[in-house]
């Protein structure tokens, strides 16, 4: 009987640490958000503060060279735009929109002090 009981919490203990380790490996992804701003080209926001539409020209070019780019809401927050693995298309859609107006759906994070909104559909405003 106490051998029964002894392969029975064995058990039971293996269940138990491998539904935690389960659901440890499956976080719950960030929450998908949509955002509206100027998309920017982080080199000459960060760098210099421009932006605008008398900067859409230079943030066009910087972005089209490879530069990195950011959404900047109405209230000044600057979300990184980062790519989605599985699917660039959106995010390489969003590079024509360089210093005009977007709306941006994706999950959004707030890691080592940053703010990522990933590109997982842009729409012009
Ligand atoms: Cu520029």
């Amino acid at each position: 009987m106490k051998r029964i009981f002894g392969a029975c919490l064995v058990l039971a203990v293996a269940l138990l640490l491998f539904g935690v380790l389960a659901y440890a490996a499956e976080k719950p992804a960030a929450a998908s958000k949509t955002m509206t701003g100027e998309v920017v080209d982080l080199g000459c926001y960060l760098g210099s503060g421009m932006k605008g539409a008398g900067h859409k020209e230079c943030a066009s070019t910087c972005i089209t060279k490879g530069g990195p780019m950011g959404l900047l809401t109405a209230k000044g927050v600057l979300y990184v735009l980062t790519m989605n693995h599985d699917n660039a298309d959106a995010f390489n859609q969003a590079k024509q929109y360089a210093g005009g107006q977007v709306k941006i759906t994706g999950p959004a994070t707030m890691r080592s002090g940053t703010r990522s909104l990933q590109v997982d559909a842009v729409a012009a405003m």
